[in-house]
């Protein structure tokens, strides 16, 4: 059968339209556990919040109404699922969104499933990719989801196929690693089940901060450039340490995209609908926490219940009971609730941990069988015999009476089994990193004084098209610079890390964020505070900083730290909790202080690392881990490339040789080519085969050279 190239075209286009038809037809449905595979699809599109479709709503106790109800008492409420309140404000704002839902949908599979995600961008202005937030992705590092680190940006009008294995259990979720489209809508809950039988059912709870007025973009300018309420400049907000926290606004707090917006007095609002939480008597519930935001951590609580936290980033803690925990951007939390208390309504809290006015995020526990009304419940008070017990505090003294801090060094794993790995010698490496705004005239985010320069190519697939080392003189000490920073580690070594937030450029508690790894968190070291008031008083004096531009070790960059004390090199710092250490993805770094965590350098790949505050991350408080970089598999074929024009003189010089890329693809051919000129005497073989041997000799010289110097 004969095809002119027409036919061809037609019959292409046919293939290409049943393909369309064939994954259109894949629904999403709920992942069980005998599945192998478990496929989902993503339109990424702009909404507007308070819309339902193309009617404009407003809330009213707790329920919505289209914008030209006069009367609510006889008026029929608004289905919730029609649209996307957040904190109920009146003028709707400009969301990006996964299948027109904020929180986007939630991915629910079982250890060991294969999960593919279509991703189909249909903004018209932005590019995106999705990152699968504590998943290690071994053996698929291109799957991390991290512009130009691990893939190029899926421009508007194309797709990109996600597909990798759910690894390891527990509660994960997925966002945007594209700019602020995070905190614009892009995220949603990953929970990865094991494969058992339990009547312990789940709920998910996601929290995040809310600026109705404007989007993360905006507040990154007025972080940049100032913030001002009208012809006020905003001051900021202090956390309870009295450390600075950031002059980015905020008006409110959501649960699963709900919220309401207080007035001044905290007690008066808006009348917008909650997240309502349904619980049978008697039963218990595995309540998952994700901290969606994008600066503000909350404090969670239940009115009326002790909570036990049982699990943080996807691994099992020894259960701790607490009044509450609190929780950063980009971290988890698990903990269990029975349900037994009298029948009722009952408040879900988290406030923000501020010094002036929090913010209040709020959700309604319901039992069966109460009343569809608002809970009348009061905060837990804490007395002098019953304290109230505060999970992960970024500071030591919480300054509140009869309330007490455990910070998370002090938490213990659950598995006894899982110790940190150990120090061996030649096989042992040390870093200390500094994420902190450190500067004279100009203070970007950076680790080490160095903001991050991310590339115009894919670093993962395309490392010998880039280069911007942080060894230049402009970097060190005393300096700030823009550069690709990144951390070579490898062959097994055991990694040691030193996360500190020290030195003049000093800010509020990070959270930072590692990608293809879950580290041993073996110590944390805090500040000195004013045991009565809680204050912050000085750094802690276990790191030197060195460096001393201005007055002294306060007030260095911090960009070189070592050990105050030398001896405690070569893995000998004294209280490490080697034994049984929690793991985590997400660390809170205190003001002041540090965090050191060790991992096994056994996942090839490039793993994006940064402060999981999301105006931190863009403005570049972020690094990256060059892991085994030999070691790294090769990407699936036809993984897309991408490059500014004109492109770099790296790349123009590979696609000089692209020219001879079929005689490349078969080294044997020329060989064969060369014998027989050799024997028989056909000159024209003879000169044309030996240049492109010696052609090739010379280019895997250059990119093993290449490769080499990139390590
Ligand atoms: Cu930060």
């Amino acid at each position: 059968m004969m095809f002119d190239a027409r036919s061809m075209h037609l019959l292409l286009a046919a293939v290409g339209v049943c393909a369309v038809l064939a994954s259109a037809a894949v629904q999403q449905q709920p992942c069980t556990m005998d599945m192998k595979e478990c496929v989902f699809h993503f339109d990424i599109e702009h909404r507007l919040t308070m819309m339902d479709h193309k009617t404009l709503t407003f809330a009213e106790n707790g329920k919505l109404y289209a914008y030209d109800v006069t009367n609510t008492s006889n008026a029929t409420a608004i289905p919730l699922e029609n649209v996307m309140s957040a904190d109920g404000h009146g003028t709707p704002r400009l969301v990006t969104v996964v299948n027109g839902q904020m929180p986007g949908p939630d991915i629910v599979v079982y250890e060991g499933q294969r999960v593919i995600v279509n991703v189909r961008n249909l903004l018209p202005n932005d590019a995106v990719t999705i990152h699968w937030h504590g998943l290690h992705q071994e053996g698929t590092p291109w799957m991390d989801g991290v512009p130009h680190i691990t893939q190029c940006p899926i421009h508007p009008m194309q797709s990109f196929r996600y597909d990798f294995i759910a690894k390891p259990k527990g509660t994960f979720w997925w966002h945007s690693h594209m700019g602020t489209q995070r905190t614009m809508g892009v995220f949603g809950a990953f929970i990865i089940k094991e494969r058992i039988e339990t009547d312990v059912e789940d709920r998910i709870i996601q929290i995040q901060d809310w600026n109705h007025d404007h989007d993360s973009d905006h507040g990154h300018m007025q972080m940049v450039f100032g913030g001002y309420v009208g012809r006020e400049k905003f001051q900021g907000y202090q956390s309870l340490d009295s450390t600075f926290y950031s002059i980015f606004q905020i008006q409110s707090g959501l649960i699963n995209g709900r919220g309401r917006f207080y007035q001044e007095n905290n007690v008066d609002h808006n009348g917008a609908p909650l997240t309502t939480y349904s619980v049978k008597h008697g039963q218990r519930y595995r309540f998952r926490v994700i901290g969606v935001g994008a600066l503000y951590p909350f404090r969670v609580s239940v009115d009326g219940h002790n909570i036990t936290v049982i699990a943080s980033d996807g691994y099992d803690m020894e259960p701790e009971e607490a009044e509450s925990f609190i929780i950063n951007p980009g971290e988890r939390f698990d903990f269990e609730l029975l349900a037994n208390q009298p029948i009722g309504n009952y408040w879900i809290r988290g406030i923000t941990v501020v010094k002036s006015r929090y913010q209040r995020a709020d959700a309604i526990l319901r039992y069966e069988g109460a009343a569809d009304a608002e809970p009348t419940t009061n905060r837990r008070q804490c007395t002098a015999s019953r304290r109230c017990m505060v999970i992960n505090c970024p500071f030591t003294y919480y300054p509140e009476e009869y309330t007490d801090c455990k910070t998370f060094d002090h938490l213990r794993s659950a598995d006894v089994n899982d110790p940190a790995p150990s120090y061996a010698a030649g096989k042992f490496q040390e870093h200390f990193l500094n994420f902190a705004f450190p500067g004279i005239k100009s203070f970007p985010g950076s680790v080490n004084g160095k903001s991050f320069e991310t590339p115009d190519v894919n670093l993962l697939t395309q490392p010998t098209e880039w280069h911007s080392p942080c060894d230049s003189p402009k970097c060190g000490l005393d300096n700030h610079c823009k550069c690709t920073y990144s951390l070579s580690i490898g062959n097994g070594d055991t990694v040691q890390m030193v996360f500190m937030n020290m030195g003049v450029g000093r800010g509020w508690a990070h959270p930072i964020h590692m990608h293809g790894h879950s580290f041993y968190v073996l110590k944390m070291g805090y500040p000195v505070y004013n045991d009565t008031t809680g204050d912050f008083i000085s750094q802690n004096k276990d790191v030197e900083c060195r460096g001393n531009l201005y007055t002294g070790l306060e007030n260095s960059f911090c960009n070189e730290a070592v050990w105050s004390n030398q001896s405690w090199q070569n893995g000998n710092v004294p209280g490490l909790n080697t034994q049984r250490p929690p793991r985590k993805d997400t660390i809170m770094v205190p003001s002041g202080g540090y965090v050191v965590i060790r991992i096994k350098a056994d996942n090839p790949g490039i793993w994006n690392m940064h402060c999981h505050i999301e105006l931190h991350n863009i403005d570049g408080m972020m690094m990256v881990i060059n892991e085994s970089f030999s070691q790294i598999p090769k990407a699936p074929k036809g993984f897309p490339e991408c490059h500014s024009f004109p492109p770099s003189q790296a790349r123009l010089d590979q696609e000089d040789g692209s020219s001879n890329a079929q005689v490349e693809n078969k080294p044997g051919t020329n060989v064969i080519y060369f014998v027989v000129c050799i024997a028989f005497n056909v000159q024209q073989w003879c000169m044309h085969s030996f240049i492109t041997i010696l052609l090739n000799i010379v280019r895997s010289l250059y990119k093993t050279l290449m490769n080499l110097s990139y390590k």
